[in-house]
């Protein structure tokens, strides 16, 4: 990475990740990639583990399957293993791009999405001193981006906020917590309302909606929910309860495109506005997150920055690019990136291929 990237649970300066490449029987490919980190600290899920899960229990589901829709992914066994969702979801992605790349149609048209560009927000990690945040935060402004988040943890959260508002008083500005308070901290929390803040993400514990409804009732900054919606069914308690205003869909975190479509759908029809986050993704991951972010009900700026935010050098081409705060969505046929094979293999840690 560019950058070592730091949050209320760890530095992230390496990106380990699992790419998922589906071929069909002498037909088209399709590509997934799989978010987790090297280690469980985000969720339960990280890198080592995931590839186990798709080698013991996922693959086989697929390999020599036919499906005539990808849909169909979640009628085999798989949907029958407990959790795991990052593991799923490579499997999901690479799916759902083999079968727009035979429809000839963009992954974003293939599911619904109705953009020919996404709003662009970029992701700030956690700072050795407020200083450098505060040059960070100039840089990215510069560039476009089109709203400001900034991680942050105790002892790295009012002050700092109150600085970025102080010389930006109006920009879009939101802080993800991950999970670094909990309820006894509701006096720093509340002191964040005074900064207009377009949401706090993820306050409480990484699988709570019972907290944070109760949360909800002693902040007037709009919580929204990243962590804790790992299905649609935590998406409709969420919403029943009261535990947020706004939800963050990573296709990662859910089990992929589907779910993510189905979480989408939902909280459009009661009236939750959604966002697309990202996990560090790759150029792969990335043109899922650009898919699904040009969906209707995409309220506000996700998680989707340029190639070069992340990585010197990307695996796909075109690299994303942001202009004007903007990405454009692809037209060209499946995830509409070329993956190249020959950078992926400069990274090559381990490789297996599972056939019929
Ligand atoms: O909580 O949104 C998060 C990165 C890794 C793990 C968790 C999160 C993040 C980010 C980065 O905030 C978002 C991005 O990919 O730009
Ligand atoms: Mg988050």
């Amino acid at each position: 990475m560019v950058s070592p990237f730091e949050t209320s649970f760890g530095v992230e300066a390496d990106r380990e990740c699992i790419l998922v490449r589906l071929e069909e029987r002498g037909g088209e490919e399709g590509w997934g990639e799989v978010v987790a980190s090297s280690g469980p600290w985000y969720s339960h899920e990280m890198t080592e583990c995931e590839w186990y899960l798709i080698v013991k229990y996922l693959a086989g589901e697929v390999v020599g399957s036919e499906f005539d829709h990808p849909e169909d992914l979640w009628d085999t066994r798989i949907a029958r293993v407990r959790g795991h969702n990052m593991a799923k979801a490579g499997i999901d992605m690479a799916l759902w791009d083999l079968y727009a790349r035979k429809e000839g149609r963009s992954l974003s048209k293939v599911i619904g999405g109705v953009k020919d560009r996404i709003e662009c927000g970029v992701s700030l990690g956690i700072r050795r001193r407020v200083e450098d945040l505060l040059e960070d935060v100039r840089r990215y402004l510069e560039l476009g981006y089109r709203r400001i988040k900034i991680k942050i943890k105790k002892g790295w959260d009012v002050d700092v906020v109150r600085r970025i508002r102080e010389e930006h008083p109006e920009i879009p500005l939101q802080v993800d917590a991950n999970a670094a308070y909990t309820l006894k901290d509701v006096d720093i929390l509340e002191k964040l309302d005074a900064y207009n803040l377009l949401m706090i993400e993820q306050p409480l514990s990484y699988d709570d909606l019972f907290f944070h409804s109760l949360l909800a009732k002693r902040i007037k900054t709009p919580i929204c929910l990243d962590e804790s919606i790992t299905s649609l069914e935590k998406a409709v308690k969420a919403f029943e309860m009261k535990s947020c205003r706004v939800i963050n869909i990573k296709p990662g975190r859910v089990g992929g495109i589907t779910v993510s479509k189905d979480i989408h759908d939902f909280c459009l029809k009661v009236g939750m506005p959604v966002w697309i986050g990202g996990m560090l993704e790759t150029g792969v991951g990335r043109a899922h997150l650009v898919a699904l972010a040009s969906l209707p009900g995409v309220a506000y700026p996700s998680d989707i920055s340029a190639s070069k935010r992340y990585y010197e050098r990307d695996i796909v081409e075109p690299e994303w690019t942001v202009e004007d705060g903007y990405m454009a969505v692809p037209k060209e046929s499946g995830i509409g990136v070329e993956v190249l094979e020959g950078e992926i293999k400069k990274h090559l840690v381990k490789y297996v291929e599972i056939k019929e």
